[in-house]
């Protein structure tokens, strides 16, 4: 922990401003070597100031503002300096140069944040949160990182440790005292306690919700040739993406775009049209198609409602799942020629709907499903899979706990309500090895 870091902190490429920023012991010496101030004399602690920024040899690299935050008042609650250059990567890079010839070592991805999160300023889930944050794209992906950077995990989680705490102590209890609390005692005291808080973290652990947040909706645009899949697409994100033409097999390969619904990312899939072909690059791109549409949330199964359905239509939609399609007539301009009947007895789906990619008023139906399979609760405990994932353990061990007091067991009892408690302290990080530290903070960014 002695070892001062630093590391460049905002991201790479032109901007107004860099930032470098040190953290450690040694901060302020590193500042001292690196930055000569307008007016000289010693810095104030929290006090932006205006000077330039020097290498080894004294050479002016930059005008620029620093600033010393002394600990414990600081992001990593460690001395923290930071240098706001000029923005762009070649003074960035010479000035963080400067910092480690002073004495400081580059930080590894997230470091800062680690060094908050073991210096007890935020906890692991808060950790997190800092990159969910910063790693956000969607208006829900970014509330969620909020309510979890202001403790909203990490007080659900406490809430149910204390409880199970409470359910431990009643165990241990009987457990010491057994000719004064009778085993039906015991169990129908703590039977409907353990269910109860079982129930509560289940329903926390909302993986569709997680995987909406975090990836959005993935949806793919199939089809037979010439349906009108690239022109849907281009619609739907307004914008010349795919290219589109008279002529069936146009897209060779799958093509995305990109919309937000409702606060969630809709990533949208145009692919090569699903048919039988001599021709090797059109049979890759079919054979991409047909992996799009295996790792589709939703598949829009896209007909030509002007023109009969044919073979290549019904081999196309034998293709897809119907549970998670929907069928889209298009070319709603033309006089129609298909019915909804037709479709259903091609592909079973729900909803059968007619569009125009032509025609943005037909598209609207159309973007309020999408935005209604994309939605997603504003009040989700647990948003993160590594949360979910231990929070569905801790459900596994209380569970087990229920069925071995039921059995009378409440030494095995005890042992399955321990583990819940290690699962739910890995989310905090209250209970976090060197390994799971590792694992959270390499998906984190330098200099953060
Ligand atoms: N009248 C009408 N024509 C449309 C509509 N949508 C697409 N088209 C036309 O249909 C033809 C094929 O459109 P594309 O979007 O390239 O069709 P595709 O399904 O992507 O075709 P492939 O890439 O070959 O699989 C083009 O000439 C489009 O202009 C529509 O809603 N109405
Ligand atoms: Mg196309």
């Amino acid at each position: 922990m002695a070892e001062t870091i630093a590391a460049i902190a905002t991201a790479p490429g032109e901007g107004g401003i860099s930032i470098v920023r040190v953290s450690g012991d040694r901060a302020e010496e590193v500042l001292n070597a690196v930055f000569r101030p307008a007016t000289p004399g010693a810095l104030q602690d929290r006090v932006l100031t205006y000077g330039r920024a020097v290498d080894a040899a004294g050479q002016t690299l930059d005008g620029c503002l620093a600033v010393i935050m002394r600990a414990p008042r600081s992001y990593t609650r460690e001395d923290v300096a930071e240098l706001q250059l000029h923005g762009g990567t070649a003074t960035a890079r010479r000035v963080l140069q400067s910092c480690l010839d002073a004495g400081a070592r580059l930080a590894e991805p997230g470091e800062f944040t680690r060094r908050a999160f073991l210096n007890g300023r935020i906890d692991l889930s808060q950790a997190e949160a800092v990159m969910e944050l910063i790693s956000a794209r969607g208006e829900n992906q970014r509330r969620a990182a909020v309510r979890q950077l202001e403790g909203g995990s990490a007080s659900f989680i406490r809430a149910a440790a204390d409880r199970l705490y409470d359910i431990q102590a009643g165990l241990a209890a009987c457990m010491d005292y057994p000719e004064e609390i009778s085993d039906e005692e015991a169990t129908d005291g703590l039977a409907p306690k353990l269910a109860a808080l079982a129930a509560e973290l289940e329903a926390a652990c909302d993986e569709r919700a997680a995987h909406l947040i975090h990836e959005g909706l993935a949806v793919a645009l199939v089809g037979k040739p010439n349906v009108g899949k690239s022109s849907l697409l281009n619609a739907l994100i307004r914008r010349e993406r795919a290219i589109v033409t008279d002529i069936p097999g146009t897209t060779r390969d799958t093509v995305e775009g990109e919309i937000t619904l409702g606060g969630t990312l809709v990533r949208l899939t145009d692919t090569a049209g699903l048919r039988e072909t001599d021709d090797p690059v059109e049979r890759i791109g079919v054979n991409h198609a047909r992996q799009a549409l295996s790792g589709a949330d939703l598949v829009l199964l896209v007909l030509d409602g002007s023109a009969p359905l044919t073979r290549e239509d019904a081999e196309a939609a034998a293709a897809v799942d119907p549970s998670r399609a929907v069928a889209l007539l298009n070319k709603a301009d033309l006089p129609p020629c298909v019915s909804e009947e037709d479709v259903r007895a091609l592909l079973p789906v729900r909803e059968v709907l007619r569009v125009c990619a032509r025609d943005e008023a037909t598209l609207q139906p159309l973007r309020a499903l999408l935005a209604e399979r994309a939605a997603v609760s504003d009040s989700l405990a647990l948003t993160q899979p590594r949360h979910i994932e231990a929070a569905e353990r801790a459900v596994r061990a209380l569970k087990s706990a229920g069925e071995r007091l039921a059995q009378g067991s409440m030494e095995l009892a005890a042992v399955d309500l321990n583990e819940a408690q290690h699962a739910l302290a890995e989310i905090t990080g209250d209970e976090a090895d060197e390994r799971l530290l590792d694992r959270v903070f390499s998906r984190f960014c330098v200099g953060k």
